[in-house]
């Protein structure tokens, strides 16, 4: 509403009122007498996408009229969450679309919450490639996503008997709103086949990839506003069609059963995300989603080039493609076959196009998590990209071994793309690496030990190559939308113009120490509490505490992640407290969520206990009112958007060195939370930002993890022999403690901390965790000061904005303009 009055107010509220009985008539043939939740929200939709279509259309004709360098990023995951509040914002239409439905007798919330959640993604690399998306459409750039159009996204956790279950979520079943189906923009993607010799038309020696089997991608395109919605890009997602060739020949030979089956087998490439962000799965399935999304989108990408120019000398200026992790690497291979095989561009110039267009991030140093692919495999469903590997990879050691003062063989085992070791396998990240001219990090102390570890010799070899961009997070969804009450409080003080450049929440600063500005952010924080409380009070049963401090640990559950120190702390304060030790400390509300990759079995015993130690704890009357411990189902992005605006501690305790960046530490303190953590991933910029003083930092630093991990001397029985605490603590949890009826039930566990290494070193940080999260305590009990720490995380997380992350990358490694005024 623009305020010009209750009269102008109501023609908008009619307005809209008469474009909602519209779209419901005429887009979804209903009258609005019966109409469900479900049709309202459609109808709502649909009418927010009229506001954003035709401003795709202008963004579009204005990168086609200019010749603007597009930016392409290329993820096999965009964790989206739901859009409908995203895009009611960004079109300024919020207010307005309340006060519609409340008009109409309807429950906004309601009706909200019936969107399906787009979750394509598995965690963090997915949403920071939506935050991305967003930033990049906020600044002006012309860019596009491109992914897979999954039919079943990340499953839906269950929790039965405290166990996970995972249920398939068919998040498509009433179509998708956001998504303009093109059943008219497809592309042929090869599999298997052969290759063969040829020559050109000017009798040049080539090679061509022949026969195979070929899948149809279709395109699906999912508009994304920018802020104010000046810009809309779109992700580009295909998905998998039986190729109409293919089945006419089946059919024609009356083999009618075998060419349906066939059909579906080739559409069930895009049926599923794999569910795992940690390990590199090596499934043929997977191999063959990598390859159909990137043939697809280079396809498409060059065929947009060839439409405003006739030779591919400007390429590298025209187009940026970001590769969003290894998952994308063989759109190396594949533009170079593109390029020398199909558009007779010569080898050398080729692979100056490839090295000058395509950029790499990392996302990753766990090496379970590295990808490789058995040589084998490449070569039997990708035999003509198999052969540019070889290639590639002989001309990058021959110029190695050229520039050697003298002969390393080592070394050159070390660069090879190919792993020698046992079976042949390719090195994606190596392919990656040296098919772009710049290789990113996503935090600082991430970069460092790129340098330093898994890429030491490909960094010696291209010192100028690793550069760091530091993860951000949108500011949009992450505050204006997720946490209405702080993001209004905020713009009372300073204006509304920090949503699109949050670096002006220093603007903030000079309040933290107003007693009538902290009591202000304590109610808004109090009023989120309370809205959380109900939350899950209305989806699990479960009163909570509002005046309790909220201790938040949220994200995938794995070891390196350490949900089991933070367990291995509610059981020492739940002893302490027993036993009238724990009197100075605060009550204490411990909220986890997250989901285990469903073959990783560590994480699901660690999901059990969890809700072992929340029945036990949650039941004891002697620590009542002091101690509560609850497992929130189905995290994903409209859950976290519940929980991050109430929280006041966050945890970010992953072994340092192991935690690539984190994005989640950043939302928790943009929301006002106090970070407890490692000197880990980008809580060390964090701290910086925030000063010492305002964050709360234990455990080993990455260097010494290292050292102790690596080189021996890691004595975890010593620990657990040396305290008594803690020995009480494992044994509770060991003996059955928590799991009466079956003693052994995480025996598991313990036996991995004391007898089999503690590979996570959470028996070496236990003691300074457990002093740390005593201060914690101490700190909360003097609210003033508590409240002026939170303030100051606030205030001073600006540089965490994805738009100032995605302007580094725009002037660093894209070359291209952004914009920060609108128009
Ligand atoms: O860069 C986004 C995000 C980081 O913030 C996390 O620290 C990191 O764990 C995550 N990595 C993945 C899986 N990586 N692979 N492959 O999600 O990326």
């Amino acid at each position: 509403l623009d305020g010009s009055g209750p009269a102008a107010a109501r023609a908008e509220i009619d307005g809209l009122k008469r474009r909602l009985h519209d779209h419901l008539r005429h887009s979804l043939g209903k009258g609005p007498v019966g109409s469900t939740h479900l049709d309202w929200y459609l109808a709502l939709a649909l009418a927010t996408r009229d506001l954003m279509v035709e401003t795709w259309m202008d963004s579009t004709r204005q990168a086609y009229k200019t010749d603007a360098k597009r930016v392409y990023y290329l993820s096999m995951e965009f964790l989206i969450g739901r859009s409908l509040v995203a895009n009611l914002l960004a079109t300024g239409s919020l207010d307005l679309a309340r006060q519609t439905l409340d008009d109409m007798g309807l429950d906004f919330e309601a009706i909200r919450d019936c969107e399906p959640e787009a979750a394509l993604g598995n965690g963090g690399l997915g949403r920071l490639a939506a935050c991305l998306m967003e930033s990049m459409t906020t600044l002006g750039i012309a860019a596009r996503g491109y992914g897979i159009y999954y039919d079943y996204g990340m499953f839906s956790q269950y929790i039965e008997g405290g166990q996970q279950v995972e249920m398939p979520e068919r998040w498509l079943r009433y179509g998708n709103v956001w998504a303009f189906d093109r059943p008219d923009v497809t592309e042929p993607v090869r599999f298997h086949g052969r290759t063969e010799a040829r020559l050109d038309d000017r009798g040049r020696p080539r090679r061509r990839w022949v026969d195979g089997e070929e899948v149809l991608a279709q395109a699906h395109d999912l508009m994304v506003a920018g802020h104010g919605c000046w810009t809309v890009n779109a992700i580009r997602l295909w998905s998998a069609q039986a190729s109409r060739e293919f089945d006419l020949r089946r059919f024609n030979q009356g083999d009618y059963i075998n060419a349906v089956a066939e059909q579906s087998f080739s559409e069930s490439l895009s049926h599923v995300l794999y569910p795992d962000d940690s390990t590199s799965m090596g499934k043929a399935l997977r191999l063959k989603q990598e390859y159909f999304f990137v043939a697809a989108s280079l396809r498409d990408i060059v065929r947009r080039f060839l439409q405003t120019h006739d030779d591919f000398t400007r390429f590298p200026n025209k187009v940026a493609i970001q590769l969003n992790d290894t998952h994308p690497a063989l759109a190396v291979p594949e533009l170079m076959r593109l390029l020398v095989d199909e558009h007779g561009v010569g080898c050398d110039e080729a692979w100056a196009i490839c090295t000058g267009t395509f950029a790499y991030t990392n996302h990753t140093l766990l090496p379970e998590a590295l990808e490789t692919w058995p040589v084998g495999l490449i070569g039997d469903m990708l035999p003509r990209h198999l052969e540019i590997i070889y290639d590639i990879n002989h001309q990058f050691l021959e110029g190695v071994r050229r520039r050697a003062a003298q002969p390393d063989d080592a070394r050159i085992r070390r660069l090879s793309m190919i792993d020698e070791a046992g079976e042949r396998r390719v090195r994606m990240a190596h392919l990656a690496f040296v098919g772009s001219h710049r290789v990113n990090g996503v935090a600082a102390l991430h970069t460092e030990l790129m340098r330093a570890g898994i890429f030491a010799d490909l960094h010696r070899t291209f010192p100028d190559r690793i550069v760091n961009k530091t993860n951000g997070i949108t500011p949009r969804r992450w505050v204006q939308a997720a946490n209405r009450p702080l993001a209004a409080l905020i713009s009372r003080h300073i204006g509304e113009t920090w949503i699109a450049n949050l670096e002006e929440l220093r603007g903030l600063l000079p309040l933290a120490e107003d007693p009538g500005f902290q009591a202000d952010v304590r109610a808004v924080k109090r009023l989120n509490k309370e809205a959380l409380c109900r939350y899950v009070d209305g989806r699990l049963g479960i009163e909570l505490d509002p005046a309790s401090l909220f201790d938040v640990q949220v994200k995938r559950i794995h070891e390196y992640k350490r949900q089991l120190l933070n367990i291995l702390h509610v059981v020492t304060l739940y002893l302490r407290l027993r036993e009238g030790r724990a009197a100075d400390q605060p009550p204490r509300t411990v909220i986890l969520a997250g989901k285990a990759a469903p073959g990783y079995h560590m994480a699901k015993l660690i999901i059990r206990l969890i809700h072992d130690v929340a029945r036990v704890v949650n039941a004891d009357p002697l620590v009542s009112g002091r101690l509560r411990v609850v497992f929130i189902p189905d995290y994903n992005v409209s859950v976290a958007e519940h929980i991050i605006p109430a929280a006041e501690l966050s945890q970010q305790i992953s072994t340092a060195g192991t935690e690539a960046s984190g994005t989640g530490n950043m939302k928790l303190a943009l929301n006002g939370a106090l970070t407890i953590g490692t000197r880990d991933g980008a809580n060390v910029e964090i701290g910086q930002e925030v000063g010492e003083e305002n964050i709360f930092f234990f455990g080993l630093p990455a260097a010494e993890a290292e050292a102790l991990r690596h080189r021996g001397g890691h004595d975890p029985w010593r620990y657990y022999t040396g305290d008594p605490e803690l020995r009480a603590v494992l044994d509770m949890i060991g003996q059955g403690g928590f799991s009466q009826g079956e003693p052994d039930r995480y025996r598991l566990i313990v036996d991995s901390l004391t007898r089999h290494g503690d590979y996570y070193l959470l028996l070496a940080d236990y003691a300074d965790y457990i002093a740390c999260q005593d201060r914690v305590g101490l700190a909360y009990r003097d609210s003033d000061d508590w409240t002026r720490k939170a303030i100051i995380n606030v205030a001073r997380m600006g540089r965490f904005s994805s738009d100032v992350t995605v302007a580094d990358y725009a002037a660093d490694i894209w070359g291209v303009p952004v914009r920060t005024e609108p128009g």
